[in-house]
């Protein structure tokens, strides 16, 4: 069996700590410890100037290593061009994007050097799988560097339509990229058929077969990889007691109340403003939910060192506030906002303690939340999901109440139909749900993923 190499921005947790984080840190530990292997990646840590040491720590056959960023890299290549260019540029956010080709450069010498540390530690025989925005360069770099491993990408972010990827100055330097890599895998087939696009409207790129596409001289695989969760430890974690605990001191606060739940990191990319007015259009189209019904978001914050998710903080605390001063009760606070983070078995409670699980990004890779609170259920009376089209997920749980989170009345309608579904209707469409999220679980993804990658050995 060929050794696993995985590139990712963040590495870890791995442990009891990776069950705690959830699916993705679990699905590459297990794959890790199987055929034994490294995982690469930034410590989280920034230092004054550049140093190529790299931080070394082994857990049986799996080694972790990390490296710090300088403070200039750091700037130019994770708040810069990964999180101020392609975030916002790939979830359709053109008007978000900034570019600079400074960052663009920094971009590229972080990859650089991250690939140039890898370099010695790497053996000919080596599967190398990376992930995401942040390293769409690195396999072309360790291809400059003479590395002939097969490698494979997987982009967890939406692929945007051409007309949209141009806007880039630098897109084709980044498609170009992507084409040393021997598989590239994205959440969805839109996703798919949008790159594919691009390749051949822009580069003059063939499609070969179903999976293969070739153009700047080189033929690689293109495959969907819908991301799962693990399914059946998730659902476990929310019947265990210390969720249960968490769901009975829900009840308790809720006095007979009826909560609908939205969890997200806080971002502009999931509809959070657009989610709060939809409620807001509840309580005023529906006034029998006025009282009754609350709306609470937990949105832990996220890469505050970037203007617009300060922004997207005051525009929430702006709109909650509002709706609470204008329908709240000395007993019934309406939206109930929450900046810190939880950990996961009192989410997983919280979850089953919602009747209706809100889920309305504007753009999403795939939402793992989605996934997360239709697992969390109580199979004899489960909620029910309202999710957005826009979301990868929605490929999937197409038995969720399917909504465009650009349409306030439409979602105030959707809630207040969730709200009222009857119990055989919900348990109807939680089944199905639950069967897809059974099949295609996190195990599945990276099995999927490995076994197109390793291609007939
Ligand atoms: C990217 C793509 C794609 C959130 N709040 C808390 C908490 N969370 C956990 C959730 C979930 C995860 O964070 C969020 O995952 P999502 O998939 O919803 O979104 P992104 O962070 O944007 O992830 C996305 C994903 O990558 C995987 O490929 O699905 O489309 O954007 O697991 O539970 N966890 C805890 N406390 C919180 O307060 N413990």
């Amino acid at each position: 069996m060929r050794r696993l190499v995985v590139v990712s921005n963040r590495v870890g947790p791995v442990r009891a700590a990776a069950k705690a984080a959830g699916g993705l840190a679990v699905a590459l530990v297990d794959a890790l410890r199987e055929r034994g292997g490294l995982w690469f990646g930034w410590s989280g840590k920034v230092g004054e100037r550049f140093s190529s040491r790299i931080e070394k720590v082994e857990e049986g056959p799996l080694t972790l290593l990390t490296m710090d960023l300088s403070q200039e890299d750091f700037d130019a290549y994770y708040n810069g061009f990964a999180n101020q260019t392609l975030w916002p540029l790939f979830h359709y956010r053109v008007d978000l994007s900034q570019f600079d080709r400074a960052h663009f450069e920094g971009y590229n010498r972080v990859n650089a050097r991250f690939a140039q540390a890898l370099l010695p530690r790497l053996e000919p025989d080596d599967l190398i799988w990376v992930h995401d925005y942040h390293f769409i360069p690195f396999a072309s770099q360790l291809r400059s560097m003479g590395c002939e491993q097969r490698m494979g990408y997987f982009l967890h972010i939406p692929f945007p339509a051409p007309e949209i990827l141009v806007t880039l100055p630098v897109h084709d330097s980044l498609v170009r990229a992507l084409f040393s890599y021997d598989l590239v895998g994205f959440q969805t087939e839109p996703d798919r058929i949008a790159f594919i696009n691009y390749c051949v409207q822009e580069t003059g790129g063939r499609i070969i077969d179903d999976y293969h596409v070739e153009a700047f001289g080189r033929t690689i695989q293109v495959r969907a990889f819908p991301i799962g969760i693990d399914t059946e430890n998730f659902a476990e974690l929310a019947a265990s007691a210390g969720a249960k605990d968490r769901c009975v001191r829900m009840s308790d606060v809720l006095h007979g109340q009826i909560q609908i739940i939205g969890v997200d990191r806080l971002d502009y990319t999931k509809g959070l403003p657009e989610r709060f007015r939809a409620f807001e259009r509840l309580l005023e189209n529906y006034p029998e939910n006025r009282g009754g019904v609350t709306l609470m978001q937990v949105a832990p914050t996220s890469r505050t060192d970037v203007e617009d998710y300060v922004d997207i903080r005051n525009e929430l605390e702006g709109i909650s506030g509002n709706v609470n001063g204008r329908f709240g009760e000395f007993d019934w606070t309406p939206i109930r906002y929450i900046g810190r983070s939880f950990g996961r078995k009192a989410l997983a409670g919280l979850y089953r303690a919602s009747k209706v699980g809100l889920v309305t990004p504007l753009r999403d890779g795939m939402n793992l939340v989605a996934k997360e609170y239709v697992a969390a259920q109580d199979p004899e009376n489960p909620g029910a999901l309202v999710l957005s089209r826009f979301a990868g997920a929605a490929r999937q749980l197409d038995s969720a109440v399917i909504v465009n989170p650009f349409d306030t009345e439409g979602v105030a309608e959707a809630l207040q139909r969730s709200l009222r579904m009857p119990r055989p209707e919900r348990l109807d469409r939680w089944h199905s749900m639950m069967g897809c999220l059974r099949r295609e679980n996190v195990d599945k993804w990276r099995n999927d993923f490995l076994a197109a990658l390793r291609g007939r050995e």
